[in-house]
């Protein structure tokens, strides 16, 4: 029996260019007045643990967001302030074609918002299911796009720790953009791991550059092979099964699975971190430069130019289709959080 994010089904029916940094919060919003007046409340694109996903609309301008709201009380019953205000610090340092952008951030008494790129595609693990499985050069596509914003994230210290096909969603044209950024992690400058005194440094620290990315290189070698095959290679009812599983490393191949993928998944699944692919003396490059990719112009996946393999239905930008449906309940009707607690969000 699979396991519940294997089995479960879903209903399914602009380009950015820029490379840069994030640029400076629009002046028009003012930190103390309230942002969210300048929208009006669409639709629930989404639920977690702790908040929902609404669309919103510009009133003045009509472009279309997606709000991310957080219950602040919720945050701090799971434990999750530093996860929220990672991923808040994070998102607003980064700017990238293929990862969804942050426009700003603010809150209230009771809520956390960031207001987010609506990208109206849905989730790539909805299609997946869809399909079964993708074709080899469908699969080839997703890890490309995937790839550059991977590259892109390890230059600036940020491992992403937590890829998976519902945390990738497709833009109106089909390029992919990765989001919930709860579990990245800013890891330490190497300016500030190496300041102190040699002699007194441990192995650990000397060798952590490349020791978080690791992870992310190993999860994009899942990523490719429940692509290819339409479910991960280690799997199971429970969580510690799936464990197990991951430790013993037997991973059964099926017969139709393209070889030059296989060994580039086998490479990437390696357990001993230093000698996984993504993770050594070369980095990146040694992932760019697998066969699998022989064929890959690199500068024209950066900006945009390959062509997508699926391109979303959409009947208009605020079309919520390939988004599952949820009630409109009364999230909104909540005690404000106390006092000690909205404290820990003053700059949020
Ligand atoms: C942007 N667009 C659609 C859905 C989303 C879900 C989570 C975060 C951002 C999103």
């Amino acid at each position: 029996m699979a396991s519940a994010r294997v089995a479960r089904l879903r209903k399914h029916g602009s380009s950015n260019n820029n490379l840069k940094d994030a640029p400076p919060p629009d002046k028009d919003d003012d930190k103390n007045g309230n942002k969210l007046e300048k929208y009006d409340f669409l639709t629930t694109i989404g639920t977690g643990t702790f908040g929902r996903v609404i669309l919103v609309r510009h009133k003045q301008n009509k472009e279309y967001h997606a709000l991310k709201v957080m219950s602040i009380a919720g945050v701090i019953r799971l434990k999750q302030a530093e996860h929220v205000k990672s991923e808040r610090a994070i998102l607003e340092t980064i700017n990238h074609p293929f990862i969804v952008n942050m426009s700003w951030s603010y809150h209230d008494n009771s809520f956390l918002y960031m207001l987010l790129e609506y990208v109206p595609g849905g989730e790539l693990f909805s299609y997946l299911r869809n399909a079964g499985h993708f074709e080899v050069e469908t699969a080839n596509f997703y890890a490309c796009e995937l790839i550059c914003a991977l590259e892109f994230l390890h230059e600036k210290s940020i491992v992403y720790r937590d890829l998976k096909p519902e945390n990738l969603l497709l833009d109106a044209d089909g390029h992919l953009k990765i989001t919930d950024f709860g579990f990245a992690k800013k890891l330490w400058d190497r300016t500030w791991t190496l300041c102190g005194t040699p002699e007194y440094l441990a192995p650990e620290i000397i060798q952590s550059k490349g020791h978080n990315k690791a992870v992310d290189w190993w999860s994009l070698g899942i990523l490719i092979f429940e692509m290819l095959v339409g479910c991960p290679p280690f799997f199971d009812d429970n969580p510690f099964g799936i464990y197990e599983k991951i430790l013993a490393g037997k991973i059964d191949w099926p017969k139709y699975m393209d070889l030059i993928a296989k060994d580039l998944v086998k490479k990437l699944l390696v357990q001993d971190r230093t000698k996984r692919l993504g993770n050594m003396k070369n980095g990146v490059e040694d992932v760019k430069n697998h066969r699998w990719f022989k064929s890959v112009d690199w500068s024209d996946v950066w900006e945009r130019k390959l062509v997508p393999p699926i391109v979303p239905k959409l009947s208009h930008a605020g079309d919520t289709n390939n988004f599952d449906e949820y009630p409109e309940d009364d999230w909104k009707d909540i005690a404000e959080a106390p006092a000690e607690d909205i404290a820990i969000f003053a700059d949020f």
